[in-house]
């Protein structure tokens, strides 16, 4: 089998890459490790920018998406019992989040993907990436029912996550790895719970972090941060409950939290991680397979989505009219976007955690915050980087 490009996992970045490519008239096939069942029910991420927005719409799969995310322009950060609201929206260009789950994001690409003939193998084991520096590298892989199928391309995209094995078919003298742990940890719940709010909340309390984030009319996405080395089986219902109760408690407010069957706890790894170059022969990575980033700031999914339209430009050029041009800048063009969000990640888990690193960090981030819910100067920088340009 021969085929232009192999796709290695299906994801945003690999989902979004394939119909890019697909609609552009370029060949692929798709290999992921999961079921199809298993990667269209990842819950993960919910928000996403107008851009990824856009590209949905340009590629004819957001209909699901326009009809029923929600459109968010503000959030709320509250400090010991005290709130203020940035209208990101308002302070730059009336730009939008929209609220809609990883894993419908997920639905429509494979729906899509698939309506036009699309080739995906799910439920594949053992991918191995093989002369990757030569200009016809080979993927070979098991299929479920246990046949080993081989397929001959021009170029491989590595999509397959954080874990995956396309990062590290790579030559350790290839690369350049930046990694930062952040120093604090934080629990990531799931619930059967409506919405307690119109925005999402960042709360700053003496105990710790707590976050409310949206995700549907009947789900919500909270936050909780936990002592470093804390297990998720530590955290009973209710104390989850007790500490959301406590942690985004408002004074002087009626408002009220509502609680709901926990239906995914996990303690998150804070680490953000960038590796340079995205690329290697033939094999340029995408997504968290190249650079993780921790969810302050709802960007993974969405610098996924971006590498994959990056990427997907650079082929189709070369495809159209031989030029390799975006092929060679596809590195640098992705880690620029990468790099900023990184830094606004980083500003922001300053910002809303009182013990990052030692006590001086905790007065910046009081300090932040009062500069924030303040001056309108700095709230258009945040509205810059929250919704991005
Ligand atoms: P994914 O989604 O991890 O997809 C990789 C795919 O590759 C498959 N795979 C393999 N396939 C074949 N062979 C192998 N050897 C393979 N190894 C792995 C996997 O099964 C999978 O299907 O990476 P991708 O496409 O780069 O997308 C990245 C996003 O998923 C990620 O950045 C976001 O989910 C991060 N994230 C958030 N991003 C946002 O933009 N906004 C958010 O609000 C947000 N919240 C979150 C998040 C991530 C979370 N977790 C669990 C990591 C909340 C959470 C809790």
């Amino acid at each position: 089998m021969k085929r232009a490009v192999v796709v290695v996992g299906a994801g945003p970045a690999g989902l979004t890459l394939a119909n890019f490519i697909q609609q552009s008239g370029i060949d692929c096939i798709v290999l992921e490790k999961s079921s199809r069942i298993h990667v269209e029910n990842r819950a993960r991420a919910g928000v996403l920018e107008h851009r990824s927005v856009a590209m949905l719409e340009s590629l004819g799969l957001a209909d699901r998406l326009l009809a029923t995310a929600d459109r968010h322009g503000a959030c709320e950060f509250r400090v010991n019992g005290q709130s203020f609201q940035v209208s990101y929206s308002d302070l730059y260009g009336s730009l939008q989040h929209f609220i809609y789950p990883q894993q419908e994001v997920v639905k429509d690409l494979v729906a899509g993907f698939l309506a036009n003939g699309g080739d995906i193998r799910f439920s594949v084991s053992d991918v191995e990436l093989r002369n990757l520096a030569s200009s016809t590298p080979s993927i070979v892989w098991t299929s479920e029912d246990g046949t080993r199928g081989e397929v001959l391309c021009d170029f491989v995209a590595g999509c397959d996550g954080f874990h995956g094995v396309c990062r590290k078919a790579i030559p350790s003298t290839e690369l350049t790895e930046f990694s930062h742990y952040h120093g604090v940890e934080w629990l990531a719940i799931l619930a059967d719970a409506p919405p307690s709010t119109k925005a999402v909340i960042y709360a700053l309390h003496t105990d710790g972090f707590a976050g409310h984030m949206l995700r549907s009319p009947t789900v919500s996405r909270f936050y909780l941060q936990v002592p470093v080395g804390t297990k998720a089986s530590d955290w009973s219902g209710e104390r989850v409950w007790n500490a959301l109760h406590k942690r985004l408690s408002l004074q002087d407010s009626t408002w009220s939290l509502t609680e709901g069957k926990i239906i995914e706890k996990r303690v998150l790894d804070m680490r953000s991680y960038v590796v340079e170059p995205m690329s290697y022969g033939r094999l340029f990575l995408l997504g968290d397979a190249a650079h993780i980033i921790t969810p302050v700031g709802a960007k993974g999914m969405n610098l996924a989505m971006n590498d994959a339209v990056t990427f997907g430009r650079a082929l189709a050029d070369y495809y159209t009219t031989g030029s390799d041009v975006g092929l060679k800048t596809y590195s640098d063009d992705c880690l620029r976007r990468v790099w900023r969000a990184q830094e606004f990640s980083q500003w922001m888990v300053n910002m809303i955690h009182a013990d990052v690193g030692s006590p001086f960090f905790g007065r910046l981030a009081r300090a932040r915050l009062e500069h924030l819910a303040s001056s309108a100067a700095y709230q258009a920088s945040f509205a810059e980087n929250y919704v991005g340009p």
